[in-house]
């Protein structure tokens, strides 16, 4: 178990709401109860009379919210969250009133009192709905709910079309869902004087976000705020934003000069942290009768929400639409619509699982269309290792990679002839019970922008590494220990790891996009090594050897083969000197360096994932009985934290395809604002996951490192829903669209060409090989 891990898991870990200073003010929220409204009248005169009110705070009390940026080249209306809406709210659950008081149950007691008139108005959820004449309009200003459109392609895409032997099209509706972490979104902000400075502790991912928008909006110095990301029960991307509720909580706490502190409801956590996914997509693929790819269409329609969050998700998907193929021509188009529901940005994946699931829809297609295996078809059509760096139509390049092994590994791994011999088995003797096999092969950008890091050799000779970067459950203390550590040659228990603190960090992007390891680490891994080459001319000096004659092994200096028993120098030695000032001139005295690193380009990291699903043929209810992910992160710094990332990211993926789906009426009023309402899968709805490995390093940092923190949301959904496809074709049912609840299937097998009792055939592939054997040494099954 990692260090990170022990800790969190004996409650040692302190979390947002265990942080307590006395005096503390505490806020309750009221909020919209339309999704669509013109606020007539806000009367909060006798919320202020009540007992331990402190503040009353409207709109009225506020500065304008800042603006979203648009970017270069897309358009966009920009929408921002506000702070507290002011005259209109266009989602149920927008905040209108912040009411402060003494304790909690004062400050909730007093926003009943609180009087909005609300004059509802037609409100629009559906983003295809949306786009139509005459729909209501979000934000009437822009005279559309068109909020951006993002446009990528290249290579001659009609000629491409116009010369197909054959054109497989399909359409997929993708359903909204949320992040659900376990520990609600929660802040705490404390005024200090006399030295002026404000400390914000939330629940963020990205605490340099925070602080920017903090001195921003309360025109603070960027020197007198502190933003700290302490241990947070679950980021994954929707602890991205800037929620409006840190806002005001710090707001509130400048201005009454005490703290304050909000910590949300699990239903307040549903309304406003940022849900993800909802697509709508139509898309084709055209390809010679031998199955080689020519070129790909694609047109997707996401729902934004009601406000400007991101359209990170959106950029990933334009990028990444041709996966891990070799496709000369593609043109995708991407539209972001508003409508009044709520904030929709980046959760695990961030758009990598839509753009993956369309191209591997295609691709089953086409399969099924041409008679050949989608295996086969994979493999026909990938990207070659010698063909890197690959730069696709759609402009963007992959590093490195090789998919067949990893879908080689897949197949062996399912056992895939096994399977399907056992699915004709079921089908010829009239099973209730049917199985499907599945499997995608997807590709996981990992890096982008830089990030930074600092390594730095105290005089007792401890080192301490700080990183821009800032975990919530990833366990960046014991990787980035580990890679400092490995790099200096230091004991690892010497190495202590700081992040997540704007105070002690250094600035830096946040954690999200699995970014860290291959950004954060490879700043350090850089950090290191200047420090490394400065103690080693010091160690030379003290063991009166040559530079290149000196090597570090477990907190010890030597020379190469010269026993270290013999004669060795450690780093509190070297630090101790360092500081000594009776060095030689020419001999470096500073053993502190600091980076910021960029990759200039991303890493690709990729796999292959496979499931196999039983259905049962009379309710229709689905049960995942395997699923397999061979996952290539190039160099793996900490084996048993990637294997925590495949197992936390299939869960999710898992969930997406099985049940998960958040839901709002046609009023915009949420249907699932509770876990009695929100599925989430359960460690018994989900099979012991199988883990393989391939190992592609990446060129692009001093680690070879790539991520994986995404990899399972990317790859499961899409092989369970081929598995789920794969089971229901034989009995001339088609899968329904995600989640695959059993009464959904159930619809699905009630089709006019569904006979139950008729013989069926599964697939009608020729049986694939399994493909050549992993290479040994590199890719090895977990
Ligand atoms: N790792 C490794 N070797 C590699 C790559 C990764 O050992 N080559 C290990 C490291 O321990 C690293 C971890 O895997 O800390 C994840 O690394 P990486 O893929 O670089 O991802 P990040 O650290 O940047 O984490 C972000 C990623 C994302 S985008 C989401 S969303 C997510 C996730 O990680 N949210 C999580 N994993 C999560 N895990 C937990 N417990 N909680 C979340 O909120």
């Amino acid at each position: 178990m990692s260090a990170d891990a022990e800790r969190l898991i004996q409650g040692q870990g302190r979390y947002v709401a265990d942080f307590r200073l006395p005096g503390t003010l505490h806020v309750a929220f009221v909020r919209s109860v339309h999704a669509h409204a013109r606020v007539r009248a806000i009367q909060v005169d006798e919320a202020a009379r009540a007992s331990g009110v402190v503040a009353v705070l409207t709109a009225a009390d506020l500065p304008e919210p800042i603006a979203a940026r648009a970017q270069p080249g897309v358009q966009l209306h920009a929408a921002p969250p506000p702070l507290l809406a002011r005259d209109v709210v266009h989602a149920i659950g927008t905040p209108l009133v912040a009411v402060v008081a003494d304790s909690e149950a004062h400050a909730l007691d007093a926003a009943q009192l609180v009087h909005v008139d609300e004059d509802p108005l037609p409100a629009v959820i559906d983003p295809e709905q949306a786009i139509r004449p005459g729909a209501p309009l979000v934000h009437p200003e822009f005279g559309t709910n068109l909020a951006f459109t993002l446009t990528r392609g290249g290579g001659d895409v009609d000629a491409a079309f116009a010369a197909a032997d054959r054109i497989v099209a399909t359409r997929l509706s993708i359903p909204r869902i949320a992040g659900v972490p376990l520990e609600p979104l929660g802040v705490l902000a404390a005024w200090e004087e006399p030295a002026g400075r404000l400390t914000v502790w939330c629940t963020t991912q990205a605490p340099w976000r925070v602080h920017a928008a903090v001195a921003g909006l309360l025109n603070l110095a960027e020197s007198a705020v502190r933003v700290v990301s302490p241990d947070v029960g679950g980021g994954f991307g929707v602890r991205g934003p800037v929620y409006a509720e840190y806002l005001i909580t710090a707001l509130a706490a400048r201005r009454l000069g005490r703290p304050v502190r909000w910590v949300g409801t699990r239903r307040e956590d549903f309304l406003v942290t940022q849900s993800s996914r909802e697509a709508i997509a139509d898309a084709e693929l055209a390809a010679t009768d031998d199955g080689r790819f020519l070129a790909l269409r694609a047109r997707v329609l996401a729902n934004v929400g009601a406000y400007a969050s991101s359209y990170g998700p959106a950029q990933r998907m334009v990028s990444l639409l041709t996966g891990a193929y070799r496709i000369p021509a593609a043109a995708v188009e991407v539209s972001g619509v508003y409508t009044n529901t709520g904030l929709v940005g980046a959760y695990r994946g961030a758009g990598r699982p839509e753009a993956s699931f369309i191209v591997e829809r295609l691709v089953e297609e086409l399969a099924s269309a041409l008679g050949i295996d989608p295996i086969e078809l994979r493999r026909r059509n990938f990207i070659p290792p010698d063909a890197f760096p690959y730069p696709t139509p759609l402009g963007t390049t992959y590093d490195s990679g090789r998919y067949a092994a990893a879908l080689d590994q897949a197949v062996s791994l399912v056992g895939y002839d096994r399977v399907r011999a056992e699915q004709r088995r079921r089908l010829s003797s009239h099973a209730r019970e049917v199985l499907g096999v599945g499997l995608v092969s997807y590709v996981e950008p990992t890096g982008g922008g830089w990030e930074s890091g600092r390594v730095r050799v105290e005089p007792d000779g401890r080192i301490v590494a700080v990183s821009g970067s800032v975990a919530h459950g990833q366990g960046h203390r014991t990787t980035f220990a580990q890679i400092v550590a490995d790099r200096l040659g230091a004991r690892f228990d010497d190495v202590e790891v700081r992040e997540g603190d704007t105070d002690d960090a250094l600035p830096g992007i946040g954690t999200f996009g699995s970014r860290s390891t291959a950004l954060g680490g490879g700043a350090l891994a850089v950090a290191a090594d200047e420090v490394f080459s400065r103690a080693r001319q010091i160690a030379a000096y003290l063991l009166e050897a040559a530079v290149e004659d000196v090597v570090a092994r477990d907190g010890k200096f030597s020379i190469v083969g010269v026993s270290s028993r013999e004669r060795s120098t450690t780093w509190q030695d070297v630090a101790a000197a360092a500081t000594s000032g009776r060095l030689p001139a020419g001999l470096p005295v500073d053993l502190t360096a600091e980076t910021r690193f960029d990759m200039h380009g991303e890493a690709f990291a990729f796999g292959s994932c496979a499931a196999v699903v039983a259905v049962d043929r009379e309710t229709g209810a689905v049960r995942l009985d395997r699923l397999v992910i061979v996952h290539d992160c190039g160099t793996v710094v900490n084996p048993r934290l990637v294997i925590a990332q495949l197992h936390g990211g299939l869960a999710q993926g898992a969930g997406e395809a099985l049940g998960e789906w958040l839901r709002y009426d046609q009023d915009g009023q949420l249907l699932t604002g509770s876990f009695l309402d929100y599925w989430v899968p359960h460690a018994d709805d989900l099979p012991a996951f199988e883990l393989g490995e391939t190992s592609t390093p990446t060129p692009l940092n001093a680690l070879g490192a790539k991520g994986v923190g995404e990899a399972g949301t990317i790859g499961a959904p899409g092989a369970i829903a081929h598995a789920l496809a794969d089971a229901l074709r034989p009995l001339g049912a088609r899968a329904p669209d995600f989640p695959f609840t059993s009464e959904r299937v159930w619809k699905a097998l009630q089709g006019p060409i569904t006979d139950l009792a008729a013989p069926a055939s599964p697939a009608t592939f020729p049986s694939p090989d399994s493909g050549p054997a992993p290479s040994p040494d590199r890719d090895t099954a977990r």
